[in-house]
């Protein structure tokens, strides 16, 4: 980048830990003054003959105006290239707490230093050419992280899995753009170097394939960054709360023999299968005549419209009533299973009832008092939601900003193949749909940017990263 010079040549500082009481609290500092600093407001225990790069070293912090002594803390001077920015880095490790922390930042401010902006220090990062823009993103993403498994992804992103992927797209694309620019510059040639039709195939193989492949990953994706709903739905009394609790192993829900408990909206985060879950417990669905629980019943149809699956529990004590699949009829175009509950008292006859009827829902027998069948739930709901696909290690999965570039890379592409395959194509046409899709594609790693896009992923950032 050209502009990363100018950008990059103040020092900036910021708080880079949660401020508040805590064991520990870091300052962070990047950019040419970080040795001033050190030097100016840092006085060391033992004397130090010559600062050594990448070590700790323990003292005070001391104001050099007043003399005053600020904090007790440990100090790490990193020059650059080998730091997260690729400046020279300080981080000072103090106490933690607001008011330590800060006067420690008003007197590197007062040095010379200026207030990072959120997510400034990845920034120069990127602009220094020490990550691309997609491990950026994965920074971010590495931080939100809510499940297992979206670490994992952000972590392979973090170590250039997308960008890896890309490369050979990329080299594909730019080898077909050669091909069609001799084309372009000798008119006249009657020999074509490569036959339309061949330069298509190669394109559908090397670039719109791939692309697709990598598109069908952001839905997966999305489940493990964002996380799912599940909504708990049924008669009353079936065991809806029971279950919440049974699957946050803690007594949340009332739960009591009488129908109609559960009278609003119960929700509660929990993991399934390293999928983060949103787990909502509605109330029983019926007609009443009661005016809180109408309104209950009401906002539990809204969740089962919002859903990413609805369980529905009905009762393995009973017979299978008309009103259990009148409800069925209100979830089935919903994703969906069957949760027969209570199968710890129910018989084998009213249990063979369940078996068969609907027959195209996926069942799971379960009893939610003595928690059997939980296993197989989570399963299911895992099943119904990401499918089959094993999880892998190496996967990539793009998030919506990089969804949106790869679909109009995909398009581009699309639209090429289109004219390639077409009577009389003119070679400039295609070739001006080759570069397009090769910028969209720079615009996921960060070769083709702007300030407006840069500031707006960036901003996202918290402050000191
Ligand atoms: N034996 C047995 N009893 C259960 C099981 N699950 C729930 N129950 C009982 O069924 C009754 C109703 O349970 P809840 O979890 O409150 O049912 P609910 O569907 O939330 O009911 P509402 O909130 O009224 O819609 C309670 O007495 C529970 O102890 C089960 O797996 N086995
Ligand atoms: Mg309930």
């Amino acid at each position: 980048m050209k502009d990363s010079l100018a950008y990059t040549e103040a020092t900036i500082a910021a708080i880079a830990t949660p401020v508040g009481p805590g064991a520990i609290g870091v300052i962070k500092v990047s950019g040419a003054l970080c040795e001033h600093l050190f030097r100016r407001l840092f006085k060391p225990k033992k004397e130090i003959r010559e600062i050594q790069s990448h070590r700790l070293y323990y003292g005070y912090i001391q104001d050099p105006q007043s003399g005053e002594v600020i904090d007790e803390v440990l100090v790490t001077l990193m020059r650059a290239p080998h730091t997260y920015t690729r400046e020279d880095v300080l981080e000072i490790y103090g106490h933690s707490g607001y008011f330590v922390l800060t006067k420690i930042l008003e007197l590197i401010l007062r040095e010379g230093a200026r207030l990072a902006e959120p997510g400034e220090f990845t920034r120069r990062a990127f602009l220094n050419g020490r990550i691309d823009l997609a491990q950026a993103e994965a920074i971010q993403d590495l931080v939100n992280a809510r499940s297992e498994e979206a670490l994992r992804l952000a972590l392979n992103q973090l170590r250039g899995a997308l960008s890896q992927r890309l490369a050979p797209v990329r080299e594909a694309l730019l080898s077909a753009l050669a091909v069609v620019e001799v084309a372009v510059d000798f008119p006249d040639e009657d020999v074509e170097l490569i036959s339309h039709y061949e330069l298509a195939t190669q394109l559908e193989r090397e670039v719109l394939k791939p692309l697709e492949d990598l598109l069908r990953q952001y839905q997966r994706g999305r489940l493990f960054r964002e996380g799912i709903a599940v909504v708990i739905a049924g008669r009353p009394n079936v065991g809806k709360s029971s279950l919440l609790n049974a699957l946050l192993m803690e007594e949340r829900a009332i739960v009591t023999p009488i129908p109609g408990t559960t009278r609003d909206v119960i929700e509660e985060m929990a993991t399934i299968k390293g999928l983060p879950v949103r787990l909502i417990d509605t109330a029983g669905l019926r007609d009443t005549e009661d005016l809180v629980e109408e309104i209950g019943v009401k906002r539990a149809r809204e969740k089962i419209a919002q859903a990413d699956i609805v369980i529905l529990v009905v009762d393995g004590t009973e017979e299978p009533t008309a009103e259990d699949f009148r409800l069925y009829d209100e979830i089935r175009d919903r994703p969906h299973l069957v949760a027969v509950n209570k199968i710890d008292v129910a018989s084998e006859e009213t249990l063979n009832l369940w078996r068969e009827v609907f027959p195209e829902a996926r069942k799971v027998f379960i009893s939610a008092k003595e928690g059997h069948g939980l296993e197989s739930l989570a399963e299911a709901i895992f099943e119904i939601v990401v499918g089959q696909q094993e999880v892998s290690g190496a996967l990539v999965a793009p998030n919506l900003r990089q969804k949106a570039a790869l679909e109009k890379a995909a398009q581009a592409v699309r639209q090429a193949l289109n004219n390639l395959r077409s009577p009389n194509v003119l070679p400039e046409l295609v070739a001006v749909d080759l570069r397009d899709a090769l910028n969209h594609l720079g615009e996921i790693t960060g070769e083709a940017t702007t300030e407006d896009l840069l500031d707006r992923i960036f901003s996202s950032f918290c402050l000191g990263k």
